[in-house]
């Protein structure tokens, strides 16, 4: 029988993987919504793992970190969380993209993302939806500044999507599923026209042996967490893991790390 990372190579995505039961899941709901009141909107904020404890056992969950072990290998750096919120009855949507065309890493197949949820995902709600096998063709031709609702960072879009559209799989998810897909994996997700929250925490891991851009140097490539084995390589300079919720110094830092994520996204 395929297993779930049998699917996950075979298709660049596998969706619906159990990772807490939907009551876990709603605590976890509660968290992020306190932490809100507290810290303002975290919608797309890089690195909440870093601040806040449901997010980092969230994260590092060993069933989780199993699952991308035979993903990516046995050795894994937590390199970013953010939460991806759709608010109820509203138009903003995500447009057909790859993510890797924006991460600048050296090796495709030495990273992965999770998609967690945090409140129903369905196509009511603007899941994502997954082009199957995309992941085995490398990058396609992106264009930036589209306009049109779109929420990723630069607008950014494959202008050739009706192919897509026809051979897209929604993949909803209930509270406490997963999703995990390759970095060139084409995917997109529509407006949420429920009445209630779209939640996800997005996760991205990596092996350490791939690095941003051209540069090898000690720490070049940002900052992350070794979460499983070890890291040879040291691309990487050291994220801290948190130790108690909304430290204040965990926090100021925070903000400087969302600030540089954000300044190094790249496009092309
Ligand atoms: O949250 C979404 O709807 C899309 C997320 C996404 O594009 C991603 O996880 O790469």
């Amino acid at each position: 029988m395929a297993t779930i990372a049998d699917s996950y190579h075979a298709n660049g995505y596998v969706g619906a993987v159990e990772i807490t039961t939907p009551q876990e899941a709603s605590t976890h709901r509660r968290a992020l919504e306190e932490a809100e009141s507290q810290l303002g909107p975290l919608h797309y904020i890089d690195k909440v793992h870093t601040v806040l404890m449901s997010a980092w056992d969230l994260c590092t969950r060993p069933a989780v970190l199993d699952l991308v072990e035979e993903m990516i290998g046995p050795d894994i750096l937590l390199y970013n969380s953010t939460y991806i919120i759709k608010e109820p009855s509203t138009a903003a949507k995500i447009n057909w993209h790859q993510d890797l065309t924006y991460w600048g890493l050296s090796d495709p197949d030495a990273q992965v993302s999770m998609w967690l949820a945090l409140a129903p995902a369905t196509a009511e709600s603007g899941c994502m939806r997954m082009v199957s096998g995309s992941h085995r063709h490398g990058q396609l031709e992106h264009a930036t500044g589209s306009n049109d609702g779109n929420l990723l960072l630069k607008g950014q879009y494959i202008p050739q999507a009706d192919d897509l559209e026809v051979a897209a799989a929604v993949c909803s998810l209930e509270p406490g599923q997963a999703s995990f897909h390759h970095g060139w994996t084409v995917h997109a997700s529509g407006p949420n026209q429920s009445d209630d929250r779209r939640i996800g925490l997005n996760v991205q891991y990596v092996a350490p042996h791939t690095h941003v851009g051209a540069s090898q140097e000690p720490g070049a490539s940002g900052t992350a967490i070794v979460v499983r084995g070890s890291d040879q390589h040291s691309y990487f300079g050291p994220d801290k893991a948190p130790t108690t919720n909304l430290d204040p110094q965990a926090i100021v830092r925070w903000r400087e790390l969302d600030a540089a994520m954000k300044a190094n996204f790249q496009i092309g």
